[in-house]
This record gives C-alpha cells, structure tokens and sequence, in this order.
C-alpha cells in the first residue's frame, strides 16, 4: 500500500473502492472514477475511432490533492475501459499537479498541453503520446511557457485551448487581470513548444452586474474553451451565421461559479463578443466543461458534476465527482446553444413505460405516472396554457417526505420565454447538503416543452427544449417514485416515455488501472 501522504487521506487505499462501490448515492450510468476524486474534463476527443476521456484524478482518496490525469476509452461514449493513468506529477514544473489540458494531434502525434503546478502556480507543459495514447512522455523543455505575460497583474493563469489556424498552432490559457476582470490570453507557435505571446484575447468587467448573479463572469476564467459552433473552423471566414462560442468556468478567489459563454467571432487577435449566456442553469453543477470535434463532425462537451455534500462527506464515501454525460452541442434558432444528451446512451435503455396522453387541469391534478427507479431515462412532451405550471417529480420517497422537483412553468401572459426550475428543497432530509433552487429562462412556442430528464442516484441532467440545468441530490430513503402533476393551470400531457438505465461498470475496478 502506498503511504499515506495527506492528512485527509483517512481512509486506507485498499477500502476507497470497496467504499465507492457500496455508496448507493453512487452513479451507475455516468463515468465515475475508480474511486477517490474526480474533477475537470480533460483532452476530451476521438483518435482513430477511440473516443478518449482523461480527466483530473486524485486516487489517493476524495479530495483534491496531487491530481492526475486518470484515462478512459469508449468505442460509443457511453461504456467505458478504464486505461493506466496518463500523467502523474514528477520533480520538475508539474511536481504538485497534473492540472487541467486538452489534447491535439501533431501530425500525427498525440499530444497533450497541460498546467503543470509547482510552489502554488500552473505554468504550460506538454507530453507525448504513443500511439495508442496509454504512454506519455513530458517534455524535457516543460514548462513551454516559462512566466504569465509580464507586466501584468494576474488573479490566476492555467489551463488551455490549442487549435491549428493558418500553418500555426495558437493557444488561450485562462487567466483574470487584477481589478478588471476574467480574460484568456493568446498565443502563437510553429512547434507547440515556442509560444509568442499575442496579448488577451478579450478582458471581462468584473465589476458589471452583483457578484451574486448566476452570469457574473468572476476575477478568473478557468477552462477557456473556444470554437466556431455550426460550420467552418476558428479563424475561417463564416460561410453562414455560424457563431464562435468562447466558454468559460468564472471562478473567484478559489470560488468555482459556475460556466458562461460568449457568442461572438474571433478574427485576427481578439473576440468581438455579442451576447453573454449561461451554459447550465444548475452553475457550478456543470463546471470546467470541454469539448471537441468528433469524427462524424459533432460538437461533444462534457462537464464535472461535482458534489452539493461536506468534504468530509465525500471522504467518508471514497470517491468525490461525476462526469456528465456526454452532451451534442448545436446552435438553436435564437442564435444560443442548444444540447442534448449523445443519442448513444439509449443503448442502456430497457423497460419501457409509456404513461398515456392526457391533459391535466387545475390546480392539484396529478396522474398515476406508474414509473419508478433511481437510474431513469424521462422523456415528456407537453404543452402548458398561459399560468400554467406542472411538476414533475423524482425518487419521491414512498411517504412523500423525499422529492426532487422539476417545475416548469409558462407566464400568464403566454410571452415566448417561460421558467424551467429545480426545486431541491425536500431532496433531502440531510440537513447539511446543497438544495439551493436552480432556475433559467426556457424558451417555448405556443407552451410546448420538450423535456429530458436523466436520474443517475445523486446525478440529475435536465434538459428543457435544450436548456440544460444540472444538479446533484442525496436522498437518504431510497425513494424512487416518479409523479407528475399540475399545480397551475392547464397542461397538456402529449407524450411520456420512461426507461430503466442499466449500469456501465460491471467489473471490479482498479484504483491505478493497467492496460488492457
Ligand atoms: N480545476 C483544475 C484547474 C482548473 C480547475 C485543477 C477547474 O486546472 O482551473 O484540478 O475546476
């Protein structure tokens, strides 16, 4: 066993996964780490028809420390071969973390760009992959960028967004400038190890809107993430009105908020943003999220789901993080971004339940939706009158004290844009968790919504006319009744199927997995 090197590693390595796998709060259907700790997306991508997950990896226990790039590999992103981890800190520029990066193919070579972090600062690295992408090696030049810009204040300065344009390589690394506000700073290079500073791609105003807001864009932005949504690639004349979209996770003095986006276009050096949005009406539920390209040419993001429960909490349980599921990102009408979960996990669906069509009136009308289970797939078609609200609800406990709530309503004056909602408030009986309500604005025409609902035990993805609000729950009585019921209004119930989600991990798992 390796030695204990953390004073929160409390619980003997060999127990976390035993731990882990007891926990009944533990999803099934999402990516999870062996045990201990998981956090950020990271060089998410298809390389040979593989699609790659690494992402950030404590195996030492549930809580972030040393991190690691753990690894794992799909042929359909929906199971997944766990593979040995890929980066771990070495003496030298990444001696205290392995932090958050992307992965590009060098003519051929995979390879990963990086935050290395040594005495408390990130600073660029990079490695080498062999072709299979199990070995990696660091590069003997790490770190390839030696300082942050000087001369300027900086808040922070880590993680990375590197795409090819014109012959050359560019990169953003996430940053904030001091009394100004997030920012991601530009640079070029030939090699991916000589890197010219262009200057900041686009600087945000801290001091715009109440630091309370759910789309204050923090003192740092970590995860830049940059891409030309729809047609064309980043830096290409448009052909149609193809946005670029720059997302960002607005982070403040250790705070992780929560994930915005800009659309806008990005041409020559800067981002000329036009309108700034949130990216997961559940904030910091879906954070740090990644995406990238896949062979059949879908935009595929992911995000971490981390925990609403005490770190001592997640120390007890073994494990800490759960990965989204993997998200299709498209431009919607409105010129916003639209998502929906990949349509490959409907492979894990059985048990179909179909609750009939109806309309429900008046205050109180509930149906018998005769649906149950903790690892759910929902998916409702409605239509709501002008004031009307329906509730839909989850893993409600068999006396009713236990609920998860999803609430959706329509203004009374019928206006295009109605409110989709999470009330958390009876999720749970354990008083020291996270039921803080989580609400956005959904657009509807003529009240019709469209609803996908994914319940993974403490993992819930909602998606509403593709407005995504991400949240975790801990139950504590097992409930897993499904009820559906209108408290204003008239609603029309046009569709309702339900599935039963099998798991994806059958085997015992290996805290530090070898290759397969
Ligand atoms: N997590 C990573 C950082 C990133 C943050 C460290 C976001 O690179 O800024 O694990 O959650």
């Amino acid at each position: 066993m390796t030695e204990i090197t953390h004073p929160l590693a409390t619980i003997p390595r060999d127990e976390l996964l035993s731990r882990a796998e007891a926990d009944p709060l533990r999803p099934r259907f999402h990516f999870v780490s062996p045990a201990g700790w998981l956090n950020d997306p990271n060089g998410v991508s298809q390389w040979n028809g593989t699609y790659h997950l690494f992402y950030q990896y404590n195996p030492e226990g549930a809580f972030h420390h040393r991190i690691q790039w753990g690894h794992a590999t799909s042929a359909d992103l929906v199971t997944w071969t766990d593979q040995p981890v890929a980066l771990e800190p070495s003496a030298g520029p990444d001696a205290e973390g392995c932090w958050s990066g992307v992965l590009v193919n060098d003519d051929g070579t995979p390879t990963l760009v990086y935050s290395g972090r040594f005495e408390d600062k990130e600073l660029p690295c990079v490695a080498v992959g062999s072709p299979d992408l199990l070995n990696w090696t660091k590069d003997p030049g790490n770190p390839v960028i030696g300082a942050p810009p000087a001369g300027v204040d900086i808040t922070a300065y880590r993680d990375h967004c590197v795409w090819r344009e014109g012959g050359k390589w560019r990169q953003l690394v996430g940053s904030g400038i001091r009394h100004l506000g997030g920012t991601a700073f530009l640079y070029e290079s030939s090699d991916l190890r000589s890197w010219d500073y262009l200057g900041p791609l686009f600087i945000g105003d801290a001091s715009q809107g109440d630091p309370a807001d759910t789309d204050w864009t923090g003192t740092m932005w970590e995860c830049v993430d940059l891409f030309r949504a729809g047609q064309g690639s980043l830096g290409s004349a448009p052909a149609d009105n193809s946005p670029d979209v720059l997302v960002f996770s607005a982070w403040d003095d250790g705070e992780t908020r929560h994930p915005l986006y800009w659309i806008g276009r990005y041409a020559g050096d800067t981002f000329e943003p036009e309108a700034l949005h949130r990216l997961d009406y559940g904030g910091r539920f879906f954070y740090a999220p990644q995406s990238f390209q896949d062979e059949s040419g879908r935009r595929i993001m992911f995000g971490w789901m981390q925990e609403g429960r005490s770190d001592a909490a997640m120390v007890e349980a073994g494990w800490s993080g759960v990965m989204s599921l993997p998200r299709v990102t498209t431009v919607a009408k409105d010129g916003t971004l639209a998502f929906s979960p990949v349509p490959e996990i409907a492979k894990l669906r059985s048990d179909h339940v179909s609750v009939p069509a109806q309309v429900l009136v008046g205050a109180g009308t509930s149906v018998t939706t005769g649906v149950s289970g903790n690892q759910l797939d929902l998916e409702l078609d409605v239509q709501l009158a002008p004031g009307a609200e329906v509730r839909l609800g989850v893993l409600v406990s068999a006396d009713g004290a236990e609920e998860t709530v999803i609430v959706l309503g329509r203004a009374a004056d019928g206006a295009p844009t109605g409110t989709l909602r999470l009330d958390r408030t009876r999720s749970s009986l354990n008083p020291a968790v996270d039921v803080e309500d989580k609400s956005g604005p959904l657009p509807m025409t003529d009240g019709r919504v469209r609803l996908r609902v994914l319940v993974d035990r403490s993992a819930v993805e909602i998606f509403a006319n593709g407005k995504p609000l991400t949240a975790r729950i801990y139950p504590t009585l097992g409930g897993e009744r499904v009820t559906l019921a209108a408290t204003e209004g008239s609603v029309r119930l046009l569709s309702f199927d339900a599935w039963t989600m099998a798991r994806v991990f059958d085997e015992t798992r290996s805290l530090l997995p070898e290759r397969k």
